[in-house]
C-alpha cells in the first residue's frame, strides 16, 4: 500500500464582532475550493476553518450590545456557521478559541515558553491599536495611528510578559531566504522580510491586565493571554496538538494557510518563532491573498445588501457567488466585488457559456434520439481537437489549482466549455438532421459534447459543488460515481451509449442587470424618482437601457420564403433562431427581395413582439431593414456567420 498523501488548510478564524462580508467568505470560498480540489485527486484532507472569540474588541462590543461577551459571540457563531452552510463550505472541524479543548493547550504552550525561558516579565509601555488587538512602537505609527488600520491607538502603561521573538529572528530570516514558497506571493516576502525582520524585531508583549475576556496566564492568572497568541495556536490546538496519536501527527505541517494580506505579519513572523520555539515545523506556504474592494460610491444606499454573503447567495445561487469570488480576482490581487461585475460574469460564463452549452445539447438529444445517448460511430470536423482539449484540460486545471492560481484554473476550465460550444457551431446538428443518411454523424456529436459536458462537470464539482449534480442528473450520470471521478478523465468515451438524458430546467437563466441593481439598492431607477420637472422634459422621447433590453433582439437566419398569394409586397418567410426554434413571419419586402435570395441569409430579428395574423398568415416576429431615401429596403445583417438565436444589444 503507497503512502497516504495528506493535506491540511486551514483559514484565519474570524472575529465574531460582526457579521461576516463577502471580503471574509472570499478566503473561505478559496479554501473550501481547494480542499475539496485536493479531496477529488486522492488527497486526505484536513480543512479547518473557526473563530477568534476573545480579546478587548469583542469584550467590547458585547457591552456595547447589552449582552456577556460568551451569548455575544455565540449568537454571531451561529450566523457564521449557517453562513458557511448555505455556501457548501465543507470544513473538517471548526474551532472556537472559548473551546476547553483550546484554552487548555493555549495555557500549557504558555507555561512551556515560559519555562524555556522564551516568556520573561517585565513592563510594557507603549501604544495598542484594540480593532488590531496589536502593539505599536513610537516609531512604527503613522501620524500617531496605528499604521495597520488607520485609527486611533491608546497608551497602555502595564506589568506584562513578553515574548523573546529577537532570540528567533535570524533563524527565520534565513528560513525564509531558504524557502521560497513559505510566503506567497513572492511580493509579499520582501515586505515581510524588509519592514519587519531587517530593522530587527523588538521583543513582543504576550500578556494584558487591563481586560479579562481570554486565556488566563496559568501561573498568574491577573493576566490574560495575548489575543494573537492564543488565536494563532488554533491551527495546532484543533489537531490535539500534544496528544499522542492525534491529527497533528498526521498533518502537520500544514500544507496551505490562507490569510488576507492584512495579517501577514502575525502570520509570517510571530507564528513560525512561536512554532520554532514549540520546536515545530512551520507550515509549507502561508498566502497572503488580496482585498476584495468596494466601488467607490457605488451601492452606497445598500451597502449591507450589496455585500450581505447570504443575501447574495440566496438570491443568486451558492454556486454563482462561489464562482464569482474564484473567478474574478487573480488570487493574490485586489479586486472589486461590484454587483454589477457579478452579474455580468453570471450572464456571460455561466449563463451564456456553461448553461447553453448544457441546455442546447440536451435539448438536440432528445430531439434527434428521444433522449438516449447514441453510439459515436462517425469521426469527422473537429472531434479530435475537442477531445485534445478536454483531455488536456484536467492537468492544466490542477497544475494552477496547487499553485493557487484558481482564477487561471477556471479559465483553463472554460477554454473547453467555450471549445464545445464552437463544436456545436462548427458541426450544426440541425443541419445533420434534416438528412438521414446523416445520422451516424449527428448522433457522435451529440455523444461527443455530453462527453464533454461530463468532463466539465467533473472539473467544476470543487468550485460549484451543486452545479455538477443538476448536471448528472441531465446527463443521467446521477448514481455513476466512477464516471464522475477525476480518474475518469484519463479517457475520453467512458460513457456508455444508451443512458437516458433529460433536458432539465436551465442551469443559470440570464438576469437583468438594471432591474437587479434597482431590486438590490431597493430603490426606484433614477428618471422615476426624481420628481419630474426638468428632469422629465429632458429625458423626453428618450428610453432608458431597461426599455431598450425589453426588445428581445437576435440573430435570424432565413430558412425558407415564399410569396404570399395576392400580396405583392408581402412574403412568408421562415426563420430559425437557434436550433429548436423556428418562427414564421410575414414580411413587406416582397418589391426588395427575391425570396431565394433570402435562403441562409443572418438577419436581426425582434423575437417578442406579440404574434399578428395579415392575411390570415400568422407573423410572429419581424425583421428589421433599414429604408433608403428612395424607399428601397436593406435587411440588416450581421457582419460574420454566427449561431442563429444570438442576442443582439
Ligand atoms: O483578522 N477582502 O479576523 P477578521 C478579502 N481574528 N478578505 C478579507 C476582507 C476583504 N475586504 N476583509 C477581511 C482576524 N478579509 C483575526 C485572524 S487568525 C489566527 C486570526 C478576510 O475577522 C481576510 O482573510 O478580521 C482577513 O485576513 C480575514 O478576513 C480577517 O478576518
Amino acid at each position: 500500500m503507497g503512502e497516504e498523501k495528506t493535506f491540511y488548510i486551514t483559514t484565519p478564524i474570524y472575529y465574531p464582532s460582526n457579521k461576516l462580508h463577502v471580503g471574509n467568505s472570499y478566503t473561505t470560498v478559496a479554501a473550501d475550493a481547494i480542499a475539496r480540489f485536493k479531496r477529488l485527486t486522492g488527497y486526505r484532507v484536513w480543512f479547518l476553518t473557526g473563530t477568534d472569540e476573545h480579546g478587548q474588541k469583542i469584550q467590547r462590543q458585547a457591552e456595547a450590545a447589552g449582552k456577556a461577551p460568551m451569548a455575544f459571540v455565540d449568537e454571531i457563531v451561529a450566523w457564521i456557521k449557517e453562513l458557511w452552510e448555505e455556501l457548501d463550505i465543507e470544513y473538517d472541524d471548526f474551532i472556537r478559541t472559548t473551546e476547553p479543548r483550546h484554552k487548555e493547550k493555549v495555557a500549557r504552550i504558555f507555561t512551556h515558553f515560559h519555562e524555556q525561558g522564551d516568556i520573561y516579565k517585565g513592563k510594557y509601555e507603549g501604544w495598542y491599536c484594540t480593532p488590531c488587538e496589536a502593539y505599536w512602537t513610537e516609531r512604527q505609527l503613522v501620524d500617531c495611528k496605528c499604521p495597520d488600520c488607520g485609527r486611533d491607538v491608546e497608551m497602555i502603561a502595564e506589568n506584562a510578559y513578553f515574548f523573546r521573538m529577537s532570540k528567533y529572528a535570524g533563524r527565520l530570516q534565513d528560513y525564509i531566504e531558504a524557502h521560497p514558497e513559505f510566503i506567497q506571493p513572492v511580493s509579499r516576502k520582501n515586505e515581510m522580510v524588509n519592514n519587519f525582520l531587517k530593522p530587527g524585531l523588538e521583543d513582543l508583549c504576550v500578556s494584558r491586565t487591563s481586560f479579562d475576556w481570554g486565556i488566563p496566564v496559568p501561573f498568574d492568572p491577573e493576566h490574560v493571554i495575548y489575543v494573537w497568541l492564543d488565536a494563532l495556536s488554533n491551527y495546532i490546538t484543533a489537531l490535539g496538538y500534544g496528544e499522542e496519536g492525534s491529527l497533528f501527527e498526521t498533518f502537520w505541517p500544514a500544507d496551505v494557510q490562507l490569510i488576507g494580506k492584512d495579517i501577514l505579519r502575525f502570520h509570517t513572523i510571530y507564528w513560525p518563532i512561536f512554532l520554532m520555539a514549540l520546536d515545530q515545523p512551520l507550515p509549507k506556504t502561508v498566502f497572503g491573498h488580496g482585498w476584495l474592494m468596494l466601488q467607490e460610491g457605488k451601492m452606497s444606499k445598500s451597502r449591507g445588501n450589496a455585500i450581505d454573503p447570504r443575501i447574495l447567495a440566496s438570491r443568486y445561487s451558492s454556486d454563482a457567488l462561489r464562482y464569482f469570488l474564484l473567478r474574478e480576482i487573480p488570487f493574490g490581487q485586489d479586486g472589486i466585488f461590484s454587483l454589477e461585475n457579478f452579474i455580468t460574469r453570471i450572464n456571460t460564463d455561466l449563463a451564456n457559456d456553461l448553461g447553453n452549452l448544457v441546455s442546447r445539447t440536451l435539448t438536440m438529444a432528445e430531439r434527434y434520439f428521444d433522449g438516449v445517448l447514441p453510439e459515436p460511430s462517425s469521426a469527422g470536423n473537429s472531434d479530435a481537437e475537442l477531445r485534445a482539449v478536454a483531455l488536456a484540460t484536467p492537468a492544466a486545471v490542477e497544475s494552477y489549482t496547487d499553485q493557487l492560481k484558481i482564477s487561471d484554473a477556471l479559465a483553463e476550465l472554460w477554454k473547453l466549455v467555450r471549445r464545445s460550444n464552437k463544436y456545436i457551431d462548427e458541426n450544426m446538428p440541425w443541419d445533420l438532421a434534416r438528412d438521414p443518411a446523416k445520422e451516424p454523424r449527428l448522433g457522435t456529436v451529440i455523444y461527443n459534447l455530453i462527453e464533454s459536458i461530463r468532463f466539465i462537470a467533473v472539473m467544476l464539482q470543487p468550485f460549484m459543488p451543486r452545479t455538477p449534480e443538476r448536471i448528472w442528473q441531465q446527463i443521467g450520470l446521477k448514481d455513476n460515481s466512477n464516471l464522475q471521478s477525476w480518474p475518469s478523465l484519463m479517457t475520453w468515451g467512458a460513457l456508455k451509449p444508451g443512458l437516458v438524458v433529460e433536458r432539465g430546467e436551465d442551469l443559470f437563466p440570464r438576469l437583468n442587470l438594471q432591474a437587479e441593481i434597482r431590486e438590490m439598492q431597493g430603490s426606484q431607477p433614477a428618471d422615476r424618482d426624481s420628481g419630474g420637472g426638468v428632469e422629465a422634459e429632458e429625458t423626453e422621447g428618450l428610453i432608458n437601457l431597461e426599455q431598450f433590453q425589453q426588445v428581445d433582439l437576435r440573430v435570424a437566419k432565413i430558412v425558407a420564403a415564399e410569396k404570399l398569394p395576392k400580396a405583392d409586397k408581402l412574403l412568408k418567410v421562415e426563420v430559425e433562431i437557434g436550433e429548436d426554434d423556428l418562427r414564421q413571419v410575414v414580411a413587406g419586402i416582397a418589391e426588395h427581395y427575391r425570396p431565394e435570395d433570402l435562403i441562409g441569409k443572418q438577419v436581426l430579428f425582434v423575437a417578442n413582439l406579440k404574434p399578428v395574423k395579415l392575411r390570415g398568415v400568422l407573423s410572429q416576429g419581424m425583421l428589421l431593414a433599414a429604408t433608403t431615401e428612395d424607399g428601397r429596403l436593406a435587411l440588416t445583417t450581421v457582419d460574420r456567420d454566427i449561431s442563429s438565436g444570438s442576442r443582439v444589444s
